[in-house]
């Protein structure tokens, strides 16, 4: 990129691209947000945000506030074209790409001779190839000349965006050489780690790989789990044992896999190749079969009680954080209501409103409740007081009380 990049055009103004505009602005770039949904353009345009992100709310302000920032429904010229809009699986686990293809589509008529279009989509390997590339050709300018394209992907861990967006080593593809250089550029510019230059389909599978790397991990913790309740083995124990090993690193076994990346990517890898992925495909389905399990175990104990009260704590995808997107927890909260298993109550302190079900204090939670299902492991969970739960059936998911899932402790 040249001195003279001044203007970035971000597409989807989400959980990854409003912090990397707001980054953007705060560098000095004037930057048009762009969003299809009107509300989210008012919003940030107010100098408001719609998503929970710590210090985003400050830093889209004064974004807004100093004019570098401005969100809008259309495209406008620019120098630096930024697709981060979702990429979502469609019913059978298939990628689907439609928003990438709107977002490319939005921006070709805008493009320039020496523009740059960067997308950072979480994308199975040749979307940037044979999607992006050839919609942007359209504009008739001519590719690793006056047009340069590639795929930079994301990986900030949500809760520490604005930190690891700055800090994080990235990965930069090009579909030719020109555009790898002229990515690596336009990074340089706003990212303090190290930019790693390969090619678009070797970006674009690095980020999955490191997903579902964390994903098949996951799954072998929670099938050892699982394996440990038939064996009456406490998990927790195990695991702490096994990972005194100089070369074990067993992750912690859940109520499944939430969040809308893990529980994701590794379905656009298995879709690539659904003959040799066997594994990724298997770890997803253990992954996925947890939160019956988990509600099967509830049912087994609540079956031998007489109008019990199952308290859920936690409900969020993951610790320490607000965000329900695909959470395991909150559907099996729903589903022990579904199924009648008792009264349930959730306690879950990230959250204020929780559609139909009942959100209440740890307190009220414990004292009760006749069985405590651990989903969640936040932070004010663990000063629980281990004297309260004496008396209660603990079915912990998550490794909170160290108690195995279902042993019966009296
Ligand atoms: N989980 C377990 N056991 C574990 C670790 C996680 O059950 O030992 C569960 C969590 O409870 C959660 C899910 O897996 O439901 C995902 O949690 P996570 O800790 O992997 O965090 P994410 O999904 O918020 O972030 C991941 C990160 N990827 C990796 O760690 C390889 C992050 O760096 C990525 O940027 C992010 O996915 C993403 O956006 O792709």
């Amino acid at each position: 990129m040249t001195e003279s990049t001044k203007r970035v055009c971000v597409l989807g103004l989400g959980y990854i691209g409003l912090p990397t505009a707001s980054i953007l602005a705060s560098k000095g770039y004037d930057v048009i947000g762009v969003d299809v949904q009107r509300n989210i353009v008012e919003t940030i345009n107010r100098g408001d945000i719609h998503i929970e992100e710590p210090g985003l709310d400050l830093l889209v302000k004064s974004a807004v506030n100093s004019g570098k920032l401005k969100a809008t429904v259309e495209p406008e010229a620019a120098d630096v074209f930024f697709i981060s809009v979702p990429t979502p699986l469609t019913e059978d686990n298939a990628p689907d790409l439609t928003y990438v293809e709107a977002a490319s589509r939005a921006i070709t008529p805008f493009l320039k001779p020496g523009n740059l279009v960067i997308l950072e989509s979480t994308s199975p390997p040749g979307t940037t190839d044979d999607i992006v590339a050839p919609i942007v050709a359209e504009s008739g300018l001519t590719l690793g000349e006056e047009l340069f394209v590639a795929h930079a992907p994301e990986r900030v861990l949500p809760g520490h965006i604005l930190r690891e967006a700055v800090e994080n080593d990235r990965i930069v593809g090009g579909i030719d050489p020109q555009s790898t250089q002229a990515a690596a550029n336009f990074y340089a510019t706003f990212v303090g780690g190290t930019i790693f230059s390969t090619d678009a389909r070797t970006a674009e599978l690095s980020k999955l790989t490191e997903n579902a790397f964390r994903d098949v991990n996951i799954a072998f913790a929670n099938e050892l789990s699982l394996l440990c309740n038939k064996l009456q083995v406490n998990v927790w124990e195990l695991i702490e044992l096994a990972n005194r090993h100089p070369r074990v690193s067993i992750l912690r076994p859940g109520p499944g896999v939430g969040g809308h990346c893990i529980a994701v990517d590794p379905w656009f890898v298995v879709h690539a190749a659904p003959e040799l992925t066997p594994l990724m495909a298997t770890a997803r389905n253990v992954n996925d079969g947890k939160p019956n399990y988990v509600v099967e175990k509830v049912r087994q104990r609540s079956a031998r009680l007489r109008d019990p009260v199952i308290a859920c704590l936690g409900v969020t995808y993951k610790a320490d954080v607000d965000d329900l997107r695909e959470s395991p927890a909150l559907e099996i909260a729903h589903e022990i209501q579904r199924q009648e298993l008792g009264e349930v109550l959730v306690c879950e302190p990230f959250v204020r409103e929780l559609d139909g079900l009942t959100n209440v204090s740890i307190n009220e939670a414990i004292h009760r409740a006749d069985i405590i299902v651990a989903m969640v492991p936040h932070r004010q969970f663990k000063r629980i007081d281990q004297e309260l739960l004496k008396e209660k059936i603990l079915i912990d998911t998550c490794g909170l009380f160290m108690t195995p899932l279902d042993h019966r402790r009296f």
